[in-house]
């Protein structure tokens, strides 16, 4: 065991579990001796947005796939007015923000020190809830956002080297609202990977990372879920399309029938 951030950790080794199971309770539970309890069982103090609902997973598990599926059931809903929008991004500073982040274009190879990395996203999670989630929330839209602040939580948290108070203290401070829904899509690393090298992708500089971080994003993203079970709903996402399919629009109609909306 050793310190890490001010928390106890143990050699970040993945539980011996087959990848093909989906124990997802138990694989949470089982990386808890490096996440530890104060990180992820945490009073939510923010307010809910309901018709805030957000995709999250690791790389390629199928969350814009999925965000235009939620998208047609809102509209077979009637709900009103439907925004899909991503994080980073989704704003042009934000826009301009990812291509720094993801090291694109012109940014390519550069250094981001992971202080930096943080406050930038932060940066255009501030942007985005200025210009588009807030006033959306506002005038009653839903907005499905492809990723959020879970994934700060899982990516520059558990996995990175943020500290976990100081992710908490930029939330509150600049985002100030939890999703009412998230699809937490959970897959072994290696299924995200592999549909995304079907696709032809070339990894950008987060994907560059080891294996092992992207297993301590993935353990990150489920202790959440299971700290927070009625807002983090996990979809399997290593089933078919069909299946996942189906899954979340189990998912989607029993959150809007519990706020009296059905198709
Ligand atoms: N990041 C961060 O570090 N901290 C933060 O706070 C935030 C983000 C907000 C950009 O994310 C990076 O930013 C990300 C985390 C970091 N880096 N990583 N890793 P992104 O969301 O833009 O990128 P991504 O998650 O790596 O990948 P993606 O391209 O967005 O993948 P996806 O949306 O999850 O998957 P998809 O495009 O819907 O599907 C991928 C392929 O699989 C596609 O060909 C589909 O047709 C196919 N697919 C989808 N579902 C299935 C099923 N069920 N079976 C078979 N094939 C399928």
């Amino acid at each position: 065991m050793g310190r890490h951030r001010g928390l106890t950790v143990a050699p970040r080794q993945s539980p011996d579990r087959p990848a093909s199971s989906f124990d997802w309770r138990g694989m949470a539970a089982g990386w808890r001796d490096w996440i530890s309890e104060p990180d992820v069982i945490t009073a939510n103090p923010l307010p809910n947005a309901w018709r805030l609902i957000t995709l999250e997973g690791g790389e390629g598990v199928g969350k814009s796939t999925v965000l235009h599926h939620v998208s047609e059931l809102l509209a077979t809903a009637n709900a009103a007015e439907v925004v899909l929008t991503r994080e980073p991004g989704g704003t042009r500073v934000g826009e301009a923000l990812r291509e720094i982040l993801l090291g694109k274009g012109q940014h390519a190879g550069g250094q981001v020190a992971d202080a930096t990395e943080l406050l930038l996203l932060f940066a255009a999670r501030a942007q985005h809830m200025a210009e588009v989630i807030q006033p959306a929330l506002a005038r009653g839209a839903f907005v499905l956002c492809d990723r959020f602040t879970d994934s700060t939580y899982a990516y520059q948290g558990a996995a990175g080297s943020s500290a976990l108070e100081h992710i908490r203290d930029l939330e509150s401070r600049f985002v100030g609202i939890h999703p009412g829904l998230t699809l937490l899509l959970d897959a072994p690393i290696e299924v995200g990977r592999q549909r995304l090298a079907a696709r032809g992708d070339a990894p950008d500089r987060i994907e560059e990372k080891a294996d092992t971080f992207f297993e301590r994003v993935r353990a990150g993203f489920l202790a959440r879920a299971q700290a927070d079970p009625g807002r983090i709903k996990v979809i399997n996402a290593a089933r078919d399309p069909a299946e996942v399919r189906w899954q979340v629009q189990r998912t989607v109609l029993e959150y809007l029938a519990g706020h009296r909306i059905s198709p």
